[in-house]
This record gives C-alpha cells, structure tokens and sequence, in this order.
C-alpha cells in the first residue's frame, strides 16, 4: 500500500489538544513545549510491531478476563464489553524502537472504571497484562495502570483497531512507552509483586518511562532483538 493510501498516514502538523470536544481525556504529555521525548522523532505512519505473529481471534469467542487480586473477578465477551461506558483519549505514542505517533484519539473503556467494577484488594500493586499470542505479558504498576488516559482501546481515529495493531482490544497507557500498551488483550491480573513481563525478562526496562529514557534495564546487559 503506498503511503497516500494508507489511512492511518498523518499529514501536516500533529493534531494538538487545543480543538477537542469537551469529552475528550487529554494525555498531559501532549500539552508540553517539547511533545517528543528525548531520542525519538516523529512518525507520521503507524508502524506494527510486535513478537511473533498476529494471532487470529474470533470476536464470537474472544473473551477478556479481569483477575488476581481483585474483589469480583470478571469476565467478558465481545457484546458486553460493547457495552461497558466509554471514553476517548488524545494521546501520542511512544515507541522504545524511537518513533513516536502523535495525535491518536483512542476510544474504548477507562482502566479506572474496569477496576472499580472489580474492586482492587488492598494487597494489589502491580499489573500483568496479557495478549492472545501465546503468553507474552507485560507488567506495570497499578497507579499508572490507573492513570486517568489509560484505557482498553476498540476503536483508533474512529476506526475499528486492526489485528495488526491488537484489535479486537489492546490496552493503552500513554505515560509509558508502546510496549506496555499490549495488544490482542486476553487478561489483566492484579498481584502483589512486580512481575516482569515478556520483553522486561529480555532486558527492556521494567518500568519505561519515555521521558528519561527508561529504554533498557541496564545499557551494558543484554537488549532485546530490535523489534
Ligand atoms: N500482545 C502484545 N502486545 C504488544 C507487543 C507484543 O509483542 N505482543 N509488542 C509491543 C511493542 S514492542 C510495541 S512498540 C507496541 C506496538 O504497537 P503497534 O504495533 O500498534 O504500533 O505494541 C506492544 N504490545
Ligand atoms: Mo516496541
């Protein structure tokens, strides 16, 4: 596909938060001076990335389970997840690999509301949330889980995700870099201790902070296969 063709291709100047609608969360990121992190330059594409291949889930049996440490584990398929209440989010998205897309308005259910439904048990500080290709996890704390722009995405820029970009829902927290937003989302799980996920056991960073460059764990130890 040529990049005229791609709908997901920017043109111009990056959306800015100043003319959203009223019910639009603005990721705080997006309103600094200097919105790149330091390392990363702007893309206007949307590149995939991801281990391994898309997996292919059938929405009839994709399922979403919300469990651990949690006071009413809940579980839900594609019609009631559709039916959670909503929320939109403009945010950019920073990739370790050094691109960052600015500008996404991203659509789906609030992190925050998930958990109150669920109800977080005291003992719970961390987040390990997994996708449906084969086992990858990823692992962040429980406060920037609940941060007011994370949220559980269906719909980018108006549009239904892709697979290839973890549709039919992936998870998004902003504050952190993209591999913490994982894709084809299966379950989130409340525990009591950290838990380094996929690409964190491989030597990415285990928190990931865009803007000090938290990339790696240790810049002299192993890093990962660049994605
Ligand atoms: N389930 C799952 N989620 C994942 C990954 C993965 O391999 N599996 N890769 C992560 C990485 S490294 C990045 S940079 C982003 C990329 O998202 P995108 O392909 O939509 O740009 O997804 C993240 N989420
Ligand atoms: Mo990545």
């Amino acid at each position: 596909m040529s990049v005229e063709q791609d709908p997901k291709y920017q043109t111009g100047e990056p959306a800015t938060p100043a003319n959203l609608p009223q019910d639009v969360i603005v990721s705080p990121d997006t309103r600094r001076d200097q919105r790149i992190p330091p390392g990363q330059t702007r893309t206007k594409k949307w590149p995939v990335l991801h281990y391994g291949h898309v997996p292919f889930i059938d929405r009839d049996k994709w399922r979403l389970e919300i469990t651990g440490l949690v006071e009413r584990p809940l579980r839900f398929n594609w019609d009631e997840f559709r039916q959670l209440p909503r929320v939109k989010v403009f945010s950019d998205f920073h990739c370790v690999t050094r691109w960052s897309r600015l500008g996404n308005l991203w659509e789906g259910v609030a992190t925050r509301h998930l958990m109150e439904l669920a109800g977080i048990r005291p003992d719970a500080t961390h987040v390990v949330a997994q996708g449906y290709d084969s086992g990858w996890t990823t692992n962040l704390p429980l406060d920037e889980f609940l941060a007011e722009d994370a949220l559980l995405v269906d719909l980018h820029d108006g549009q239904p995700l892709d697979a290839d970009h973890g549709g039919p829902v992936r998870l998004v927290v902003p504050q952190l870099y993209a591999w913490k937003s994982a894709k084809w989302l299966k379950k989130i799980e409340l525990v009591d201790q950290d838990q380094p996920g996929y690409w964190e056991q491989l030597g990415y960073h285990d928190h990931g902070d865009p803007w000090t460059e938290e990339r790696f764990r240790d810049e002299l130890g192993r890093r990962p296969d660049p994605e």
